[in-house]
């Protein structure tokens, strides 16, 4: 069976467009009741049992028996030996990524991750002090969508941030049982075998403990505590429908990052780029799920035309074509604007995940840009290299999302105190303004505490 690709085509000057348009933007649904009450059962099981339900769980829905959660611990040992095991080549990217990585996320907190105060002239002090959080669980798929990336892009932030415990969890890659040693035979795998590149990522990010779980099990152990886990503070990462409607239900008791939707990629092209790179590009968010969104802008219908062509010769050659051409046919699309002004207000429209600027003169156009979580500016930039290497964090909003969020970065592992110092001048200003407004609000206390200190001690 020959696979074949083709992406819807729409035109803005089309009287269809609106209607096409909005079809293309409907998300696939996101909440599932089935789903939802398993949630809600597992999540009040771990609370209650803790450790005993989350080991139940794991050999239930993983294949993993253990005796004791501490079983499924993941040591500092058990990363090193991963990280020395890998190819030099392996290792070596890794530590590449890490440390761009790392440079980026450092520049981010020197510019908006510091505290600041200010003193009035009658010497009242006014600011914000940054604190890193002190304990987080980061949550990193363990199935065939293992991505030691996207562990190095939760972990460095956190690390940058001066986070003290930064928890893994990772459920296991395969059946196995650890009750029973696994000594003689292949059927017993340790924790994690599968994933040495994930392990290795924790040795260059700074993981401070591991576990070999998953699923709302792991997401409950993390929320909750048990006697094992400690309670984090707040839980980031992806995972499957389980781990982002369990993230769902304890946020208020911890902290989240945000609910991860399928990747999605616009292309914003002028036609200057070969096509064969945008094609690939479009592919690249396109492998990652059946469910993932890949759209082209383009003001010139024949380099529309030369993307598709691209398209049907390098599909074939890809080995996740099946999953690349149900992404694009079911949801990709490739759309002739009027101009660039317009592909750039439909982009707005869309608020893609990724944003690649794809013409000449990006400079020109991104200040039109307003909704993005990454925006990547000129032919060369492909976002396949914000996916591992740039620097830039890749955990970005997603479904339309970025219109009020942002990417991951080190400030979603700080939070912020007011500090406020009135000094005995500062006191006579403020206190009078005070007390006139807590009387309009009825409140005699606030008042008087106010209007005490309007005379020195
Ligand atoms: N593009 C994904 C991240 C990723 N890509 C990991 C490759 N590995 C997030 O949108
Ligand atoms: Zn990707």
């Amino acid at each position: 069976m020959t696979l074949a690709a083709a992406p819807a085509r729409l035109s803005t000057a089309a009287s269809s467009f609106e209607a096409d348009f909005v079809a293309l933007l409907r998300g696939s649904a996101t909440t599932d009741d089935a789903i939802e009450q398993r949630v809600r059962a597992i999540l009040a099981d771990v609370q209650q049992r803790g450790d005993t339900a989350v080991l139940e769980y794991t050999a239930l829905f993983d294949g993993l028996r253990a005796p004791s959660l501490a079983a499924l611990e993941l040591t500092q040992a058990d990363f090193a030996a991963a990280f020395d095991a890998i190819p030099a080549a392996q290792r070596e990217a890794l530590q590449a990524a890490a440390a761009r990585v790392r440079s980026y996320h450092a520049a981010q907190k020197r510019a908006c991750g510091e505290s600041w105060s200010y003193r009035d002239a009658d010497g009242t002090l006014l600011g914000q002090k940054v604190t890193p959080l002190d304990c987080v669980g980061i949550y990193v798929p363990g199935g065939k969508a293992a991505y030691p990336s996207s562990l190095l892009m939760n972990a460095i932030p956190a690390h940058v941030a001066g986070v003290q415990e930064i928890i893994l969890v990772v459920p296991a890659p395969m059946r196995g049982s650890l009750a029973t040693g696994g000594a003689g035979g292949q059927a017993a795998p340790g924790p994690g075998e599968r994933n040495a590149l994930v392990l290795a990522a924790a040795h260059v990010a700074g993981v401070t403990r591991a576990y070999t779980i998953g699923g709302a099990q792991a997401v409950a152990a993390l929320a909750y505590g048990t006697q094992t886990l400690p309670r984090v503070d707040k839980i980031t990462g992806p995972g499957n429908a389980y781990v982002a409607c369990a993230k769902r239900h304890v946020f208020g008791t911890v902290g989240i990052d945000m609910i991860a939707g399928p990747s999605e990629i616009l292309v914003l092209a002028d036609g200057s780029t070969p096509p064969d790179w945008v094609a690939m590009d479009l592919f690249s968010q396109a492998e990652h799920d059946e469910l993932a969104q890949s759209i082209l802008l383009c003001p010139d219908a024949a380099y529309l035309d030369a993307v598709q062509h691209a398209i049907d010769r390098l599909l074939p050659t890809m080995p996740r074509a099946a999953i690349i051409a149900k992404s694009l046919n079911d949801r990709g699309a490739l759309i002739l604007t009027r101009d660039m002004p317009e592909a750039c207000t439909i982009s707005n429209r869309i608020a893609p995940e990724h944003l690649e600027l794809s013409c000449q003169d990006p400079q020109r156009w991104e200040p039109l840009l307003r909704h993005a979580g990454a925006i990547f500016l000129g032919a060369y930039t492909s976002e396949s290299l914000g996916d591992y290497c740039a620097g830039a964090n890749h955990v970005l909003p997603t479904g339309g999302t970025a219109r009020f969020s942002s990417p991951l970065g080190v400030y979603d592992f700080q939070k912020r105190s007011s500090l406020v110092e009135v000094s005995a001048a500062g006191a006579q200003t403020l206190g009078a303004i005070a007390a006139e407004l807590a009387q309009g609000e009825g409140l005699q206390a606030h008042a008087q505490a106010a209007q005490m200190r309007l005379q020195p001690r």
